[in-house]
């Protein structure tokens, strides 16, 4: 079968930036489209979206299994939409296994957002990429901001590799925990604690209130341990999605969170060192991706990898020859 050009399934410009939520998701199909001959129509269209992107608040979520993320996002969300936000939520779900459930579960899950006409919900299987990142969701974003929204919610579930990807496409990054097993920190790695701008303690109502509060203080003196002297000290917010208390306090604090990056450049140098650290993290995958892609190259590498895991060959060794037998490959 020869490549047609999909043409017809790029949507103009225009009615993107008008904010037309179907050219949106045609525009986010193309960006998310593992073809080949996809890559540069999106890519011209990208070019094209990203002046038009960048005013939107980008905040990150993250947090365990069932810990309350949808549920917060919701209540959250529509308090962003009463004081005249627009909206879009980015979920990147990395089980393979659960993606096709998951757009339809985050919908039910937020069935206010869900139906609300200033919201955009879009779930993005992580399958297939490296890490378990979704990785075309920081150009999803760059399109939704472009379509006017101008708060963004990127999700993900606290496993592998997502949560330093979130952190690294938002301005703000938010970890969410639980009340009850907060003794040992719930097993949160240390590096995704140091990355967290804000700890929302969620569920503290009903029986949890009080267990809410000791995971507060828990998590207060945990990030006192490593707190730096940025612009922003994080901080710890008990909150409970299901009564709306707390979530004023998450507003005001994500408030001040801008007006203390806004000092000095501090939001543009974050982003600028976001965008850096991006386009390495996509020469890595390409590279890894083009190696993997490569017939002729693809049996030496699995044999070098082979003597690697039989501890014959170190695995820097074998990283220089397959860097090598890439790099000759069109000489
Ligand atoms: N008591 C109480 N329960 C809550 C609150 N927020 C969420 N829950 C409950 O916790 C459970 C999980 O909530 P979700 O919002 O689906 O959690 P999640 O983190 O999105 O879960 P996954 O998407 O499966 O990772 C549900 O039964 C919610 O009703 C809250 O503020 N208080
Ligand atoms: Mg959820």
């Amino acid at each position: 079968m020869t490549a047609r050009p999909h043409a017809d399934r790029v949507p103009p410009v225009a009615d993107i930036l008008a904010g037309d939520r179907r050219a949106l998701a045609t525009a986010i199909t193309l960006i998310e489209s593992t073809r080949e001959d996809d890559r540069e129509p999106a890519e011209d269209l990208l070019q094209a979206l990203l002046p038009h992107a960048g005013k939107a608040v980008r905040l990150g979520i993250s947090g365990a299994p069932g810990v309350g993320k949808s549920t917060f996002i919701e209540a959250f969300g529509m308090r962003a939409i009463a004081a005249g936000r627009r909206l879009a939520v980015l979920a990147i779900d990395p089980s393979s296994e659960r993606s096709g459930g998951s757009i339809l579960g985050d919908k039910t899950r937020m069935p206010e957002l869900a139906r609300s006409g200033q919201s955009f919900i879009r779930a993005s299987p992580a399958s297939g990429t490296l890490g378990g990142v979704a990785r075309r969701t920081r150009d999803v974003m760059l399109a939704c901001e472009a379509a006017g929204f101008d708060l963004v919610m990127v999700e993900t579930v606290g496993v592998g590799q997502s949560e330093a990807a979130v952190a690294d496409m938002t301005d703000l990054y938010m970890l969410l925990v639980q009340p009850g097993a907060g003794d040992e920190l719930q097993g949160i790695k240390r590096g995704v604690m140091e990355r967290a701008d804000i700890v929302v303690v969620t569920k503290a109502d009903g029986a949890l209130e009080g267990p809410a509060a000791h995971a507060k203080a828990d998590f207060e003196a945990a990030l006192s341990l490593h707190a730096d002297e940025g612009p922003w000290p994080p901080c710890v917010i008990a909150c409970s999605s299901l009564e709306g208390t707390g979530l004023d306090e998450i507003a005001d604090a994500v408030e001040r969170h801008r007006t203390a990056m806004a000092k000095d450049g501090a939001l543009e140098a974050k982003r600028a060192a976001q965008a850096s650290a991006w386009l390495w993290r996509e020469v890595e995958d390409s590279l890894v991706a083009a190696l993997h892609a490569d017939e002729r190259i693809a049996p030496a590498v699995e044999a070098l990898e082979a003597e690697v895991t039989a501890q014959t060959l170190t695995p820097g060794a074998a990283a220089r020859r397959i860097v090598q037998r890439l790099l000759e490959r069109d000489a």
